[in-house]
């Protein structure tokens, strides 16, 4: 288990003297004391060695150079998954065979990116006058990312393999709540063959999110996380030096199952695919809209499936859970408060309370029929909290489904492909799933519309935002 900071491929101690406690969501025991935490003497350092990475080593390495690190960071995380994953577990909760299937998403990333180091085309218009141009694609330079606690390795690989695919260095702040797992992931890049000062990681809160984003020396900077520390970033990435920002944020994803849609396929992903990670997933579909004839039975039969996952909640490590503790005390007063608000917003179907006496664990949860202004209907809970409206007609669907400031990620479950395709291009959302939920892949855009964020991450989409176009006129 590391603590400290890793600069320059060394672990250090914070200059700033200052350290947090990592406290286990299933018990409340000390996991981990003296986290170091970054101050700006230590965001600078850590800046002045991605500085002098970009214009020295990394930038003599080929892209097939790039591509040998990148996959040899790959195979390291899988061989030292099982070493790794409790660390993650024991931080936030998540359940082991949760932490795996991250883990494992994290070293795909890798080896996705791995591909593109020497694929970044430019283009070349025909001659004006004389004048050739040929437009070019150059690394940004030294980017930052931040990440939430929600899959913080899957967040430092959607960033930070993109950066070094095509050449850039990188700065990464995990989640305070969950910095053990990405901070682990230092030896590995040492390993791996990356030059000193090429990706450095360092712990702390939104101070140092806030110092990063208001860096004048960080050219760019991409975060995940709730859409109020989202909009600060790019508030300080403005007022700083115009660095450029991705925000991958919040949602409050609809899902329709029309009258025509597989029950049992329905079925599982409002349960199983919903509970996920307990709850605390961004593109999480929490509401949902059943119409008006399958809604009884199908209401009934999701009321058993909750009951049956609420015997699978237990402790992170034990590789039988499938739903672990909230992230920590603050979230779970968070989710808590939700519960009793809803009680007096919707019918509460099951669940409703907390789960045991000990630990951060919360029954999953079924509400129905909230009112319009419900605030477990337009906020985001990020809890195991589900809830459910009934609807007429698709137009009435397609409404209430884009009748929210969120646009992450939507569903829509019916037997007509016809149907599929003529909701999904009327849904206000970044990803459309189509008889399925949170299936998602990195060689497509994952981001959202409206407050959902801002760019996208995956894909080619996700690459270009880590380089900058440069037109070149030849006379
Ligand atoms: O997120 P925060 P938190 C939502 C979810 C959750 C709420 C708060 O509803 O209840 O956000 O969770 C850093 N400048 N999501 O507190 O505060 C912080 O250190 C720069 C949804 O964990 O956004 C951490 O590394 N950085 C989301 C990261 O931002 C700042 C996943 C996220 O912290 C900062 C997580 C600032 N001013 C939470 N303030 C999703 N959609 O996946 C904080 N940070």
């Amino acid at each position: 288990m590391h603590t400290q900071l890793f600069i320059n491929n060394e672990y250090v101690d914070a200059k700033s003297g200052e350290t947090l406690s990592i406290y286990s969501p299933h018990d409340e025991s000390l996991v981990a004391d003296k986290v170091q935490v970054a101050g700006q003497a230590d965001v600078d350092a850590a800046v002045a060695a991605a500085r002098a990475a970009f214009k020295g080593p990394w930038s003599k390495f080929t892209g097939p150079q790039r591509t040998k690190v990148m996959l040899n960071f790959a195979d390291l995380l899988d061989k030292h998954a099982a070493e790794i994953a409790p660390l993650e577990a024991n931080s936030m909760g998540m359940p082991l065979q949760v932490v795996n299937m991250i883990l494992g998403m994290t070293s795909s990333v890798f080896r996705y990116y791995a591909g593109w180091t020497d694929k970044v085309t430019g283009e070349q218009y025909p001659e004006v006058d004389g004048v050739y141009k040929i437009v070019q694609y150059e690394p940004v330079g030294v980017c930052a990312g931040i990440g939430a606690w929600n899959a913080s390795p899957m967040f430092f690989g959607a960033k930070v393999a993109a950066a070094m695919a095509v050449g850039c260095t990188f700065i990464y702040k995990g989640s305070e709540k969950s910095p053990l797992g990405v901070l682990a992931l230092g030896d590995l890049v040492k390993e791996a063959g990356f030059p000193p000062g090429v990706i450095n990681i360092i712990s702390g809160d939104g101070r140092a999110g806030s110092m990063l984003a208001s860096h004048m020396d960080i050219n760019k900077i991409s975060f995940t996380g709730s859409v109020f520390a989202g909009k600060k970033v790019q508030e300080l990435a403005a007022k700083s030096n115009l660095k450029r920002v991705v925000l991958e944020l919040g949602g409050k994803s609809p899902s329709i199952i029309f009258d025509d849609a597989d029950i049992e396929n329905a079925l599982v992903h409002h349960s199983q695919n919903f509970l996920f990670n307990t709850g605390q997933a961004c593109i999480a579909a929490s509401r949902t809209f059943v119409h008006e004839d399958i809604a009884p039975k199908f209401i009934e039969q999701l009321k058993a499936r909750y009951e049956q996952f609420a015997h699978t909640i237990g402790a992170p490590l034990d590789p039988k859970t499938f739903l672990g503790p909230l992230v920590d005390g603050k979230q779970f007063e968070r989710v808590m408060s939700f519960l009793e608000i809803g009680k007096t917003e919707a019918e509460l179907i099951t669940g409703g309370k907390r789960h045991g006496t000990s630990g951060f664990y919360v029954e999953p949860t079924i509400f129905l029929n909230p009112k319009d202004d419900a605030r477990i209907y337009r906020e985001e809970i990020f809890g195991p909290v589900i809830t459910i409206r009934t609807f007429k007609t698709e137009e009435e669907a397609i409404s209430m489904a884009n009748d929210t400031s969120y646009g992450l990620s939507s569903c829509i479950f019916t037997a007509s492909t016809s149907r599929a395709l003529r909701v999904a291009k009327q849904l206000e959302a970044g990803m459309v799933n189509i008889n399925s939920s949170q299936t998602f892949g990195m060689e497509a855009p994952f981001g959202g519309f409206k407050q959902s964020g801002l760019g996208r991450e995956g894909g080619r989409q996700g690459l270009m935002h880590y380089v900058e176009a440069k037109t070149i006129s030849i006379k």
